[in-house]
């Protein structure tokens, strides 16, 4: 039988049957092959095998294929933790004020979704916008839908048919009302939390993915991350996440834009074409990346 992953507890997985039936599903020891860098082998959203052995419990025996997820590299472990996967579209939640816009946690969240469309939504705009327009248009520029809402007066109506049909991940840092979002618009009662006096930032409130649905609205909620780094991949593939970076026609087709003789981008940055702080945060995460793969390398990993 088949089953999705709504929510996932100490190794037991909260899933839906094809037929609408919950089950609460474990893995059975090693049966799962998945690689090694992979530091949970089922995450929400999958769709898994599974043996029944009630008609509310069984036994995970594979994974499926995904087309899509949201996973980050995780420091402690050295592995890749992958948060959501199978959305149609991710919804890269930020707030103004309280908590700050922050353009390069959007940047380093876009570098850790693959197969799916990409939206941005602008929260907390009851707060007042003003240096941020400018950064909203950069990301309208570059291909990516980018509303404004504030969940608090209600106003999500032009963030509402973008969501229909759709299963879409909200993924953002702590505080910038992810589950408040999720609460308006399906009714659900999880918990939200208050932004911290001296960090400007949330309390991490929500602490696990979670599937919630209403009518033909399906949606995951995520826990707010702190820092994301993009996961453990070639890095030709981070510079793709950059629409404008990938768009560059240097001497060599895998230029990674990072100093190499005849590169175009430095004078591309110069002139303002591509923006700089961009740029930079792209820089940061190849020199994250270059320095995982030496420490592997090191580590005979
Ligand atoms: N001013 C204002 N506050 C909002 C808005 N939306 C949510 N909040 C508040 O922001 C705080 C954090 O909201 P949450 O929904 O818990 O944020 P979250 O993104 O789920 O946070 P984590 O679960 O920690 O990742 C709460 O105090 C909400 O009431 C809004 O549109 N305007
Ligand atoms: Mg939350
Ligand atoms: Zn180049």
């Amino acid at each position: 039988m088949i089953a999705q992953i709504r929510r996932s507890i100490n190794n037991t997985y909260e899933a839906f049957c094809e037929d609408g039936r919950p089950y609460r599903l474990k893995i059975k020891g090693k049966v799962l092959s998945v690689p090694r860098w992979e530091y949970n082998p089922i995450a929400v959203g999958d769709y898994v095998e599974f043996c029944p052995h009630s008609d509310s419990e069984g036994l995970i025996t594979g994974r499926l294929e995904r087309k899509s997820s949201f996973t980050r590299f995780l420091n402690k472990v050295s592995l890749n933790q992958t948060i959501a996967v199978n959305m149609d579209q991710a919804l890269i939640v930020s707030s103004v004020k309280s908590p700050a816009f922050h353009p390069r946690f959007i940047d380093r969240a876009i570098a850790s979704l693959s197969g799916c469309d990409i939206m941005i939504a602008i929260n907390k705009t009851d707060l007042g916008m003003d240096e941020e327009e400018r950064e909203v248009e950069l990301y309208e520029s570059l291909g990516y839908k980018t509303l404004l809402i504030s969940v608090k007066q209600g106003d999500i109506s032009a963030l509402l048919p973008l969501l229909k049909g759709k299963l879409t991940a909200l993924i953002g840092p702590s505080g910038v009302g992810k589950s408040s979002l999720v609460n308006l618009i399906t009714g659900s009662s999880q918990r939200v939390g208050d932004i911290s006096d001296k960090y400007n930032r949330g309390k991490h409130t929500t602490n696990h993915a979670l599937f919630l649905e209403k009518d033909d609205i399906r949606l995951i909620d995520t826990p707010g991350i702190r820092e994301i780094i993009p996961p453990l991949e070639e890095p030709v593939m981070l510079r793709d996440a950059f629409p404008e970076l990938r768009a560059i026609d240097c001497r060599y087709s895998n230029c990674l834009h990072d100093g190499e003789e005849g590169c175009l981008v430095s004078s591309l940055v110069e002139s303002g074409v591509i923006d700089e702080g961009r740029y930079e945060g792209y820089l940061s995460m190849l020199h994250d990346l270059r320095g995982i793969h030496e420490r592997m390398i090191r580590n005979k990993w």
